[in-house]
C-alpha cells in the first residue's frame, strides 16, 4: 500500500499526532517507490500482521445482510469477536445471528467467535477480578453500550493471545471499504516505531442520496463538530491554533493490545472521543508518571489514514446524530484539560443546535478504567466455565 509519508506532526507529551495521510494505492509489493513523498508498505508485511490483528465487530439488531458483507470482507488470517447487544426475546436476533455465524464459518473456517454483551459468564468474570465499572447495578450484567461491547472484545481478543485489536462496524454497506480497513490498520500498525499504537480511519467520503444522484460529501456532521472542539481544547492550552486531529469520532480504529491496557474506554458512543480526551488528559500529567515510564520512553503514536474507500453505512436519523454531538462533547467539557473559555463554546453550541436547553451543562460521561491490570486467563477461564452465550468456531 502506498501511503502519503507522515511529514506533519504534534507532539503532546509522549503522544505523537500524525497528520492526515491519504492512501494513494491500496495494494503494493515490495518494490522500491522513489519519493519522499509516500511510504510503501508491501502487501507481503501487511498479510504478516493481519494473524495478530483481532477484528472486534460490535453489533446491535443490524440487518443480517450487513453483517454477513462485513464478515466476508475481513481478511480470511484476522480472528473476528462479535460483540452482540441484539435483542433475544421475539424475534430472537441474536439467534439468527449465531445462525448466519456458524453458516460462515461452515463456508469458510475463517476464525470467529460471538457472544452476547449479556453473557452471565463474562459479567461473573469481570466481577471476580473485582472490575465492577462496565457491570450495570440493575441486572448485575455488563451495560448495554458501544463502549461496554468494545471494551468485552478487547478482553477477548487479549485472551486469545491478539497483539492487536480492531474495530469494524457492523452496518456497513460497501464489503470492499471494510477489506480496506483493516489492511489501513495493519498499514499504520507497520509505519509505528512504538509499541503504543493507535490507527483511526478518517473516510474520504460519506455519500448522501441527493435529488440529482449521489452527493459524495467530504465531511460528517458529528466529526465536524467534534474534531472543531478536540482541536479548540489543545489550543486553549498551548497557545497555538491547530487542526491536528480528524478522527474524533472514528469508529473505525485499532490499537496495540499494549495501548489497548492502558487505555480507558467510556461508556456507550462517546468512546471514540473520550480515547483522545484520556489521552491527552491522562498521559500528558500522568498521576504516577513512573507507572507510564515505557510509555514515556517510546511514545504513542497516534495515526489517521484517510481511506480510499467511502463510507457507507446505515443512517440513524438526527436523534441519533444529537446524541452523538452530545456525548462526544461532554467528554470534551468533562475533560481535565478543558479551559473555561472551551466550555463556554461547547455549551453555545449545543445551545444554538438546542441539544440542550439554556442553563444545562452535559451529563458527566462514564468512564471504565484500563483492564492491563486483570488476570486475562483467570477472566478467560471464568467466563468460558460459566458462559450462556458464547459461540466459538475455530
Ligand atoms: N455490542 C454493542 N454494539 C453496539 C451497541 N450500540 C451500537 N452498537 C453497534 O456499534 C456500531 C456503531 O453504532 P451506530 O449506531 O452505527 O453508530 P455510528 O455509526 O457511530 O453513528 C454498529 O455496528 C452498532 O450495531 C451496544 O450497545 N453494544
Ligand atoms: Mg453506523
Amino acid at each position: 500500500m502506498i501511503l502519503e509519508s507522515s511529514v506533519y506532526k504534534e507532539i503532546f507529551g509522549p503522544l505523537i499526532v500524525h497528520e492526515a495521510q491519504k492512501v494513494i494505492k491500496f495494494d503494493t509489493e515490495t518494490e522500491v517507490v522513489q519519493s519522499s513523498l509516500v511510504n510503501n508498505i508491501p502487501r507481503e508485511e501487511i498479510y504478516n500482521v493481519l494473524k495478530d490483528l483481532a477484528i472486534v465487530i460490535p453489533l446491535k439488531n443490524e440487518k443480517l445482510h450487513l453483517l454477513d458483507g462485513v464478515l466476508k470482507a475481513i481478511p480470511h488470517k484476522c480472528p473476528i469477536i462479535v460483540v452482540s447487544a441484539s435483542q433475544r426475546d421475539i424475534p430472537n436476533h441474536y439467534k439468527m445471528e449465531i445462525e448466519l455465524i456458524k453458516h460462515y464459518y461452515s463456508l469458510t473456517h475463517s476464525q470467529v467467535m460471538i457472544i452476547h454483551q449479556k453473557d452471565i459468564g463474562a459479567s461473573e468474570a469481570f466481577k471476580e477480578q473485582g472490575y465492577f465499572d462496565i457491570i450495570d447495578e440493575n441486572d448485575g450484567l455488563i451495560r448495554y453500550g458501544k463502549g461496554e461491547g468494545m471494551l468485552l472484545g478487547v478482553m477477548l481478543a487479549k485472551a486469545i493471545g491478539a497483539k492487536y485489536v480492531g474495530f469494524i462496524d457492523a452496518d456497513n454497506y460497501i464489503p470492499g471499504s471494510v477489506n480496506e480497513y483493516v489492511k489501513d490498520y495493519a498499514a499504520g500498525i507497520l509505519m509505528s516505531e512504538s509499541d503504543y499504537t493507535m490507527v483511526r480511519l478518517k473516510w474520504r467520503h460519506k455519500p448522501k442520496v441527493m435529488q440529482r444522484g449521489l452527493y459524495f460529501r467530504r465531511r460528517g456532521r458529528v466529526s465536524e463538530i467534534t474534531n472543531k472542539y478536540l482541536n479548540l481544547l489543545v489550543a486553549d492550552r498551548t497557545g497555538f491554533e491547530t487542526d491536528i486531529f480528524v478522527t474524533g469520532n472514528a469508529g473505525e480504529h485499532a490499537m496495540s493490545m499494549k495501548l489497548a491496557d492502558i487505555m480507558s474506554f467510556s461508556a456507550g458512543y462517546s468512546v471514540e472521543t473520550h480515547q483522545l480526551v484520556f489521552l491527552l488528559d491522562k498521559m500528558t500529567h500522568p498521576n504516577e508518571p513512573e507507572k507510564y515510564k515505557d510509555v514515556y520512553d517510546q511514545g504513542i503514536e497516534i495515526f489517521q489514514i484517510e481511506t480510499l474507500n467511502p463510507h457507507i453505512h446505515e443512517e440513524k436519523g438526527t436523534e441519533h446524530i444529537n446524541e452523538m454531538i452530545l456525548v462526544s462533547l461532554a467528554e470534551i467539557y468533562h475533560c481535565e484539560l478543558c479551559t473555561d473559555n472551551v466550555k463556554k463554546r461547547i455549551l453555545d453550541e449545543l445551545y444554538s443546535r438546542k441539544i440542550l436547553n439554556k442553563g444545562e451543562i452535559p451529563p458527566k460521561p462514564h468512564s471504565m478504567s484500563p483492564i492491563g491490570g486483570l488476570d486475562i486467563k483467570k477472566w478467560f477461564a471464568k467466563l468460558k466455565k460459566k458462559s450462556d452465550t458464547l459461540v466459538t468456531l475455530k
